[in-house]
């Protein structure tokens, strides 16, 4: 199956004359990993250069990315520019393409990969694993299988979607990822210079979510640990505040952990994480979602209002 999908992947990028390759919105580690990588074995096999964008913002920690000044702001495309192929990676639900999603709807063609669970693929042709850790370990699979050239950018982009997407490979499920980390590592990639390389965060945003971590309450007897990040704070925030969440988890007796944020007046952004308990059901409840133990949600109140929401929620749990 997946050798047959693969070969049709090799004929669409054969065939087409534009290339476009998108990941979801804001994207991560490996949504960025994943594109990035895409473009530049398309351009070594097939001497066509894609065209790489993205939504949002890409987050400081990403800036060392190899090929990263490649990629570019899809609001800079000309809006009457279509593709003949859309490659659409790491996205889960179109509404996480942002507006990205118009660009690949009008392609010629569209072909998606991808690691995440999705009840509405928008590919022609879907070569998607719910199994794998990343989008970059299904690449990796592909030009593995495919016997496709690549080189020093194409490896280290792969290891660190793997590494950015399974928490330093903490959440792995499989050795999978481990064995291909292996591989990268028998190849010359340098895996202390990659995760070196992340460390790149403007010093306001590392303390705005000191500040946030410092002020948080503890409900329930300290296993829900709750942290609210004001406007001005978010503003300073680099990506969705993953070291809160990481700081809050660290402390003993903390089982769940909710950081709200403060994006409008009337709008809260909900990050919510379950240590050994799942907290996918109460994002759901809240019109969210996510993973079991990751989840979130947007509550369209004031920041005060979806806090008491979120304690009372929280309640027996
Ligand atoms: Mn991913």
């Amino acid at each position: 199956m997946m050798n047959e999908k693969i070969n049709i992947l090799a004929d669409k990028i054969r065939d087409a004359k534009s290339i476009v390759i998108m990941g979801h919105k804001n994207p991560d580690g490996d949504a960025l990993g994943a594109v990035l990588a895409m473009g530049r074995l398309i351009e070594l096999n097939f001497g066509v250069l894609p065209v790489c964008v993205y939504d949002g913002n890409i987050p400081d920690t990403l800036d060392n990315f190899p090929l990263r000044q490649t990629v570019r702001y899809v609001g800079r495309l000309d809006p009457a520019k279509t593709f003949d192929l859309a490659l659409v990676l790491d996205y889960g639900t179109v509404r996480n393409l942002g507006a990205s999603a118009d660009v690949a709807q009008k392609a010629a063609y569209r072909i998606e990969i991808d690691h995440h669970e999705n009840d509405a693929p928008i590919g022609d042709l879907c070569i998607n694993d719910v199994h794998a850790a990343a989008t970059t370990q299904i690449i990796y699979e592909i030009m593995t299988t495919a016997g496709w050239k690549y080189d020093a950018d194409v490896c280290n982009l792969v290891a660190l979607g793997l590494m950015t997407d399974t928490g330093m490979f903490k959440y792995i499920s499989d050795s999978r990822p481990l064995r291909i980390m292996a591989d990268l590592v028998d190849g010359g990639i340098h895996v202390r210079r990659l995760a070196d390389g992340l460390n790149n965060r403007p010093a306001k945003s590392v303390q705005a979510e000191a500040t946030v971590v410092a002020r948080a309450e503890f409900l329930y007897g300290g296993r829900l640990a709750l942290a609210t990040v004001m406007s001005r704070e978010y503003k300073n925030l680099d990506g969705r505040g993953d070291m809160i969440l990481g700081m809050l988890g660290q402390i003993k007796g903390v089982e769940y952990i909710a950081v709200l944020k403060q994006q409008r007046e009337n709008q809260t952004g909900v990050s919510l994480r379950g240590r050994t308990r799942p907290v996918r059901q109460i994002a759901t409840a809240l019109g969210g979602g996510g993973h079991e133990y990751a989840a979130g949600a947007v509550i369209a109140d004031r920041i005060d209002r979806a806090r008491a929401q979120i304690i009372e929620m929280f309640e027996g749990e």
